[in-house]
């Protein structure tokens, strides 16, 4: 493993401050196994989540950012407010917003180029349909997005890969441990050649009861977790049970 191990909640729509106060109550200040703690809230949440964690190791992160640093574009946020509101990372081309909105993966590299530049680590996330999958392309799939993901400059430990089967997504079951194991030596053999060695995070269903089988797969270095970050005792019990 890339040390520390990664936990990461990503939220997606949910919580709100009572919930920030849960976790900063029920979460022990100091994480669990070695282990490095990130909570990507609602961006409107950020603050009150680095308020809340002022006292743990625990990062906060945002779910998306713009590639532009200001300008006309409504709604959206630029890398330099979230690092104005506290966050350290972010989490970039989730496939939610891949389908929901059409990001592309020339999108998420700018998108990383702009985080990166602003001080945030993103986390760049990857993964292939069913259909790809059925058709026998999901490794082409992934190889695919992370090449036109990530941008030519990137260096050494400036971001993560999540590798996120979209199948396996809010689905209950996770990928299998076959399944993530072919996945992550592939990605992990693309950024060795490249020379640009990066954390490698799985996600899609992970829960605490199976942290420490994913965990103990070799190029695994992290989680990105959705339903089961929303609960400060399961978060915690899936740091707990990391390999
Ligand atoms: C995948 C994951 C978090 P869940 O989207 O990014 O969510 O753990 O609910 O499958």
């Amino acid at each position: 493993h890339i040390e520390p191990f990664l936990i990461i909640g990503n939220w997606k729509m949910n919580g709100d401050r009572e919930l920030l106060q849960r976790f900063s109550n029920d979460i022990e200040v100091t994480a669990p196994n070695g282990c490095k703690q990130i909570i990507c809230p609602p961006s409107v949440l950020v603050t009150t989540a680095c308020d809340a964690f002022a006292d743990h190791s625990i990062d906060v992160g945002g779910q998306d950012c713009s590639q532009h640093l200001s300008g006309a574009f409504t709604g959206d946020l630029s890398p330099n407010m979230l690092v104005e509101a506290g966050a350290r990372w972010v989490i970039l081309g989730h496939s939610e917003r891949r389908s929901s909105y059409s990001e592309t993966s020339e999108e998420v590299a700018e998108k990383t180029a702009a985080a990166i530049k602003a001080g945030l680590t993103p986390i760049i996330c990857i993964g292939e349909s069913a259909t790809d999958r059925e058709a026998s392309m999901h490794l082409e799939v992934i190889v695919d997005q992370l090449e036109a993901s990530t941008p030519e400059t990137l260096q050494a430990g400036e971001a993560a890969i999540a590798y996120e089967p979209v199948w396996a997504i809010g689905s209950g079951v996770s990928a299998s441990e076959d399944q993530v194991r072919e996945a992550h030596d592939v990605i992990a053999k693309w950024l060795i050649q490249r020379r640009v060695p990066l954390p490698v995070l799985y996600g899609g269903s992970v829960k605490a009861t199976s942290a420490a089988s994913l965990s103990a797969i070799q190029n695994v270095d992290g989680f990105l977790i959705g339903g089961a970050s929303l609960d400060p005792e399961s978060f915690n019990t899936i740091g707990a049970n990391v390999a």
